[in-house]
């Protein structure tokens, strides 16, 4: 089978390849990637001479470019990851979210309805528990929970899933949905919480927590993510969508708290001494409370459970930064610097 992942040079994306792309020699991969300050392609060198794998640089918001790519390799699955996926981002800048989350998509499915016979191919569209916005104290999201997304993020992301759901409906398209909660393990660009507090906390740099870090979200491990879109790829049903998450619900500050601990052990030091550079900031607008996954569905129909409990993978992805200075090294480009100083120079202290 000719596989095209878009987004793999990404988080979850490259995770998802270093995974298959060894498994699997009888299929290939086209890794299809704009390379964006997101994507680092270190983090795909452990496949990027095997026979079976290909990067080929593509903007989907282009779509001569998109059409060209699948004029030439023909794939019959579609695997895609691709999307600007950073919330404070989205606030800052809507615009790219746009451009990328919905004409992307938008560009996508033209592609696949254009070059794919009805009865042929299959577009896996990967998106997050955030299109259903937030939760009170008690409850979960299902497959049945209205949309009611906050930010600019998770409102393209819910606009891509209903062109992917009118695809399948009107043009007869077969497409699957999973909608998934908070990732975290390697490769992760240090904006998002959890890397960022690593890379800090081994820096003594500030620990900044939104507001009073009592927002909860549910944490799954990016293999156990990969596993399950894997999965329901194989079994799902066509036309259907999924809810994937690790029933790992933490409030932020323990999250921090947990890191400092793995931290404090790994590096020789006390704990207190890294619990003591968090800073409460200025609360994100719209911050979401709360998320919690209900993933009857997938289990049920499917079969999946995750592997890791969050206490494992933290403690596995603390020690994959530890072991990968030179990968934290490459992301940090100017890019990096700049985003952290209007992110977190913009946010006053929160008493
Ligand atoms: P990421 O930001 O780490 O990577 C995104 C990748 O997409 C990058 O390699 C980037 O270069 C590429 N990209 C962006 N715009 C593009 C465009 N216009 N054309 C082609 N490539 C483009 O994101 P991630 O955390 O790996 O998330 C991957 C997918 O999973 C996203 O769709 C996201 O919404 C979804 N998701 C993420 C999480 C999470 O916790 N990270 C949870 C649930 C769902
Ligand atoms: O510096 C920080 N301080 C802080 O308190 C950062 C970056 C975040 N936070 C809080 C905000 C959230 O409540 O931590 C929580 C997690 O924040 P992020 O890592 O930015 O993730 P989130 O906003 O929950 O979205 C993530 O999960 C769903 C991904 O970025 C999305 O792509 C995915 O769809």
């Amino acid at each position: 089978m000719k596989i095209v992942v878009t987004g793999g040079a990404g988080f979850i994306g490259s995770n998802f390849l270093n995974g298959l792309v060894p498994r699997h020699p009888e299929h290939s991969f086209i890794n299809l990637d704009k390379l964006t300050y997101a994507a680092n392609v270190r983090s795909l060198a452990g496949i990027a001479e095997a026979p079976n794998y290909k990067l080929v640089r593509v903007d989907l918001a282009d779509f001569a470019a998109v059409d060209a790519l699948f004029a030439a390799e023909k794939p019959d699955l579609v695997v895609h990851f691709a999307a600007e996926s950073h919330v404070d981002r989205s606030i800052v800048g809507p615009r790219d979210f746009i451009d990328a989350n919905i004409v992307g998509t938008f560009n996508l499915l033209e592609a696949c309805r254009k070059h794919w016979p009805r009865g042929h191919g299959l577009l896996h569209h990967v998106s997050t528990d955030e299109v259903y916005g937030s939760l009170g104290d008690t409850g979960a999201f299902t497959e049945e929970t209205r949309y009611d997304p906050s930010s600019p993020y998770s409102a393209s992301k819910a606009a891509s899933d209903h062109l992917v759901r009118a695809y399948h409906r009107t043009y007869g398209l077969a497409t699957k949905v999973t909608n998934c909660s908070n990732n975290y393990g390697p490769r992760q660009f240090p904006e998002k919480l959890i890397p960022l507090m690593i890379l800090n906390a081994l820096e003594g740099k500030p620990l900044p927590v939104y507001g009073a870090g009592l927002n909860v979200r549910d944490w799954l491990y990016v293999d156990d993510h990969c596993e399950a879109i894997w999965t329901v790829i194989q079994k799902g049903r066509v036309g259907e969508t999924y809810n994937i998450g690790g029933r790992s619900e933490r409030k932020n500050i323990d999250v921090v708290h947990a890191i400092c601990a793995i931290l404090a052990e790994e590096t020789n030091q006390p704990a207190a001494k890294l619990t003591g550079l968090i800073k409460y900031v200025t609360d994100r607008p719209g911050h979401d409370l709360r998320y919690a996954i209900d993933a009857t569905r997938l289990a049920s129909e499917c079969g999946w459970t995750p592997r890791e409990t969050f206490e494992t993978g933290l403690k596995k992805t603390v020690r994959w930064y530890l072991d990968n200075p030179q990968w934290i090294e490459d992301v940090r480009s100017g890019e990096y610097r700049k985003w952290i100083d209007r992110n977190y120079g913009e946010r006053t202290a929160h008493p």
